[in-house]
């Protein structure tokens, strides 16, 4: 592989009955914050674009990306966002209550991050991390998470069973959507899970993605845009089992998943399987008519955003997220709309986004300099912004959300 090659075949059933459903032409990586020292340097840009398997119903990427230029150096740490973090405790002390009975038992994350969920079961049980971005395992390793900086594989997995013994839990939040062999991935986690053991995971639901327009989730880290359908495809394959299932309100809607090496499957995940159906998650037709979407509110927004800037307001952005890169390059909207973007993690702070290069900066400029409109980027945690923020709004300051519909509040 070069930087990138194009997959012919379903990640997760081989298929070549793929068909491209949405094309977002070449984009630089969502989360290649540029420093001031690139800026000169030319920016390197791959397709974006999205399949639909009718085999398996599996949503993916057409192109993939080296791990290596994706993950090694990440801008992303969980430990930014209070909202993801509290998402995590809770989930957290879930596993600790209802899987943890002895202090020996093993808990492994895979994408464990800066360690923000582990680190709150690190007293009640054993715990490892597994992440290959280095600055960020850094950062858990700083804070007392022993933690892998690796990709998650068979190999590491057969590893970490002779060298510890199975997993109690695995654990893997928002991390499956960024594997390209997955059915490997997945083998890896079936070998370290004990024999009672759970497999806990979310991913970003597709049925979220089609249906809320938040079509900005898609960038070359995630390969994979999951309906249970699919999930059931791979694990059946797998002769695992899909016990339960829980929709949860992050990242728009995401599907937690707990499954295991046997038993039976809850009412909630055949009631869920048969509402995906309804949606016609399981139909081609179905993800061509959300692409007609994302057009139609590439023109609301543009067009909202270029007449407030011909009033002369001054709009700025709030939160960087990776999906933000996403949405700016498509929507081209650049640095003659936004000033600059306020963000709460620290690596990012400092930088240019990619493509679009737009000054990113700590939110404490918001102390001096107000704007007229925000920009919400992270929309996906706007119930949570609007309240820490309504100082801003009661000084006259007004919101733009763009997901799921166009608005301002
Ligand atoms: P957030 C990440 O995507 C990356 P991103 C990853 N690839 C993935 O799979 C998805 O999550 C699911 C900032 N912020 O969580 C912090 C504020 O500035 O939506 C973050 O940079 N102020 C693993 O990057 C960004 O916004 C705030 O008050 O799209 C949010 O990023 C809050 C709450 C956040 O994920």
């Amino acid at each position: 592989m070069e930087n990138f090659y194009q997959k012919l075949n379903c990640r997760i059933c081989d298929s070549k009955n793929m068909e491209k459903v949405l094309d977002l032409g070449s984009m630089p990586l969502a989360n290649d914050f540029l420093s001031k020292k690139s800026l000169h340097v030319p920016e390197m840009v791959f397709p974006l674009a999205i399949n639909f398997c009718s085999n398996c119903s599996l949503v993916q990427t057409s192109h993939v990306v080296d791990g290596d230029l994706l993950f090694k150096n990440y801008h992303y740490e969980t430990s930014a966002s209070r909202p993801l973090v509290e998402h995590f405790y809770s989930l957290a002390d879930e596993i600790a209550k209802d899987y943890i009975q002895s202090p020996d038992n093993l808990v492994v994350e895979i994408g464990s991050n800066d360690g923000s969920l582990l680190s709150r079961i690190k007293d009640r049980c054993r715990v490892l991390g597994i992440d290959p971005g280095g600055n960020v395992a850094e950062i858990a390793i700083k804070n007392g998470i022993s933690t892998i900086t690796d990709f998650f594989s068979t190999t590491l997995a057969k590893k970490i069973k002779s060298e510890k013994g199975m997993a109690k839990v695995v654990v893997a939040n928002n991390v499956m959507a960024h594997i390209d062999d997955v059915r490997y991935v997945f083998s890896g986690v079936k070998e370290l899970l004990s024999p009672g053991g759970r497999f806990i995971f979310e991913v970003h639901w597709v049925g979220n993605l089609i249906d809320e327009g938040g079509f900005d989730q898609i960038y070359h880290e995630h390969l994979c845009y999951y309906s249970l359908h699919s999930l059931k495809f791979l694990l059946d394959s797998l002769r695992m089992v899909i016990n339960d299932i829980k929709l949860v309100p992050i990242h728009g809607e995401s599907l937690r998943v707990f499954a295991g090496h046997s038993g039976k499957s809850s009412r909630s995940v055949i009631e869920f399987l048969d509402r995906e159906v309804k949606m016609g998650l399981t139909k081609r037709d179905t993800y061509i008519g959300f692409s007609k979407k994302v057009e139609s509110n590439k023109k609301k927004l543009v067009d909202l955003l270029w007449e407030l800037k011909k009033e002369g307001k001054k709009i700025i952005g709030y939160g960087a997220p990776a999906k933000g890169n996403t949405l700016l390059n498509y929507f081209k909207i650049g640095p003659d709309i936004l000033d600059f973007i306020t963000d709460t993690t620290p690596a990012k702070q400092g930088t240019y986004t990619p493509g679009t290069r737009i000054p990113v900066v700590s939110p404490e400029i918001l102390k001096n300099e107000l704007p007229d409109y925000i920009f919400l980027l992270s929309w996906n945690y706007a119930d949570a912004i609007l309240e820490k923020e309504k100082g801003l709004r009661e000084k006259g300051v007004k919101f733009i959300i763009a997901v799921p519909e166009v608005r301002v509040v």
